[in-house]
């Protein structure tokens, strides 16, 4: 094997050896250790220009910007291949794969065998979370993809900073990626290399270890997000008792100046990057961005629990997003963006879906085939996304890379739902809102491969990204809530802003106008307005909820705050069989909730 490095490799044996044992196994040409620089950034992005993995967007238009279009069999997540390979299998539980890691790692070393030659391998490392943070945790990805290169530059801190502070000795978590091409001796490179029918996303969760291969997509290949921020953080939380979760992270302040945090968990592509960097239509009311997907908790020494993003980028649903929708997020890819999966214009920019509300008259769609609107099919792939550096964006919160969090008041728990949740409800106490949080359920979207549109539970909307058995995840945070002083804890919402009518419409508009529900929610922690009580929860009186200038009638507004007790029981009944799915595991108290649940909804009777 012909091996010759780029940049010294750091005095970290442990490092250098893991690296060398896999560059071996993986017949790599070359061992590239990146150092994160703007330059090592330029050189990738105009080598994939050259191989045709990357489109140069018009500089004047979109400056510094690029356009991949991925092999259309590799899109999205493929939570039919993502394993979760404890020691135990009991420790996986019901909602995830399983194999036994002793089957998994000869079974996967043979995949790896030989899967980079003639290809670079690049030793990436990067830190989750600002640099040197005691919420902070490193990883090193090795990694055969480019685009991976430079994403990773993108949503995480990486480079040679991250060696420095790792020193000879310090722990990470290694991730092992190949898109599992491997190129034969004078064979052309295709644009996007994958490995479209053999993808495995693999976790280790003892020996906080990631495996992935064939996959160059998103939270497939981006290992430092869904693989590490969620699976393995996640189990690591719960050893030491934090919190990793599926959330966006928002400061909002009121007419006064008085600024509160919020977290809230949605399913992907539900409207968490909208949420996050939302415009209020309510006047005096500011929306600042922390994060728009992952929220990493922990108590401060005031007993409060803070949080911080462990990202440094947004990795966002493009369409659906638009001047009308969402202008922050339009505001922060206006340049060093990478676009996967959206339409070329003919002027060299981009297009989706929702960017504008007139259609171009032509375009080059996400396939690289010629379109016009009078086609039947999207220009842009439903889970197009843009990637786009988090400190571009023109209402990020001052606090957003403070090593130690934000404070955060209230957790907000959303799904998509055509009927029977309202448009916001406050839980009882904490196990209540626990309650709240495991029975999510939410219509499926094309962030996953299959079942866009069927409703399914996703408890936390961590259902794809628990690395343990979510039985015990419900008892850690019911753990947390004993550990804490119950006044600190933040009081726990549910919110639906996707209710529709009889004939199919959405009942409520959305977007901008959900500040209206965030300073219902805003409200209710400052004790200012009362609410009634519900057997669900406590939601707004209709005149406690600003609804001043948006021309809803009373009778939608009753839709949407609409509790139907026989829908209701029915939802209670499906909740008690989901739960029997967790079996001994499902913690006592939830079942008490849901228990009493029934008993408040026979009282009206
Ligand atoms: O592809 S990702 O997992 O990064 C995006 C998502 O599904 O939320
Ligand atoms: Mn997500």
């Amino acid at each position: 094997m012909h091996q010759q490095s780029t940049n010294s490799p750091p005095r970290h044996a442990r490092l250098t050896a893991w690296v060398q044992e896999w560059a071996q196994l993986l017949e790599a040409r070359e061992i590239i250790w990146c150092d994160g620089s703007d330059a090592e950034y330029s050189r990738l992005c105009a080598q994939m220009v050259e191989s045709k993995t990357f489109i140069k967007l018009n500089h004047k238009l979109r400056p510094n910007s690029f356009l991949a279009r991925s092999d259309p069999g590799d899109v999205a997540r493929v939570e039919d291949r993502t394993f979760i390979c404890s020691e135990d299998e009991a420790d996986a539980g019901p909602t995830n794969n399983w194999r036994a890691p002793d089957e998994m790692k000869p079974f996967m070393r043979d995949l790896f065998r030989g899967a980079m030659k003639n290809r670079a391998l690049y030793v990436v490392p990067f830190s989750m979370g600002p640099m040197g943070s005691s919420i902070s945790h490193i990883g090193v990805q090795l990694t055969d993809s480019p685009y991976v290169v430079v994403s990773m530059k993108t949503m995480t801190r990486m480079g040679s900073e991250v060696l420095q502070l790792l020193g000879e000795d310090g722990a990470f978590v290694p991730c092992v990626h190949s898109v599992g091409a491997p190129l034969e001796d004078g064979a052309r490179d295709v644009p996007w290399p994958c490995n479209p029918d053999n993808k495995y996303i693999v976790h280790f969760p003892e020996t906080r270890e990631i495996w992935s291969f064939g996959s160059g997509y998103g939270g497939n290949a981006l290992l430092g997000k869904k693989c590490f921020a969620l699976r393995i953080a996640s189990v690591m939380a719960r050893d030491e008792g934090w919190l990793a979760e599926h959330m966006l992270i928002l400061g909002i302040t009121n007419p006064e100046g008085e600024k509160k945090y919020f977290a809230a968990a949605f399913p992907s592509a539900c409207g968490k990057t909208n949420l996050a960097m939302l415009t209020p239509t309510l006047p005096g009311w500011k929306v600042e961005c922390v994060g728009d997907d992952i929220a990493w908790m922990k108590f401060g020494e005031d007993g409060r629990l803070y949080a911080i993003n462990p990202e440094a980028g947004f990795f966002g649903v493009a369409p659906g997003t638009g001047e009308s929708s969402n202008p922050n997020a339009m505001a922060t890819m206006t340049q060093n963006a990478i676009f996967t999966n959206v339409a070329l214009t003919d002027d060299g920019d981009v297009w989706w879906e929702g960017m504008t509300r007139e259609k171009p008259a032509h375009l080059i769609d996400w396939k690289g085939i010629d379109w016009t609107p009078e086609g039947s099919t999207p220009a842009a792939h439903p889970n197009a996304r843009f990637t786009v550096p988090a400190s571009q964006c023109p209402i990020i919160d001052e606090d957003w890379e403070n090593p130690n969090g934000v404070p955060i008041e209230a957790i907000l728990f959303g799904g998509r739902r055509a009927g029977i949740v309202p448009l916001v409800y406050e839980a009882f106490d904490w196990n209540h809102g626990l309650f709240v949080g495991s029975s999510m359920a939410s219509e499926m979207t094309a962030a996953a491969v299959g079942g866009a549109g069927q409703v399914r539970r996703d408890p936390f909307a961590m259902l794809p990204f628990c690395g343990y058995h979510m039985g015990d995840y419900f008892a850690h945070w019911l753990q947390i809530g004993n550990m804490a002083d119950a006044e600190k804890l933040p009081k726990i919402f549910a919110v639906n802003w996707f209710r529709r009518d009889e004939n199919g419409s959405f009942l409520w508009p959305g977007y901008g106008d959900n500040a209206r529900v965030l300073k219902w929610i805003f409200e209710r922690i400052e004790g200012k307005v009362e609410g009634r009580s519900t057997p669900v929860g406590v939601l707004p009186e209709t005149d406690e909820l600003d609804v001043s200038n948006l021309g809803i009638s009373d009778q939608t507004l009753q839709q949407l705050l609409n509790i139907s007790i026989p829908a209701w029981k029915s939802e209670a009944n499906v909740i008690g069989e989901y739960y029997a799915g967790f079996g001994e595991k499902m913690p006592d108290e939830l079942k008490d909730e849901l228990h009493e649940l029934k008993q408040r909804l026979r009282e009206l009777d």
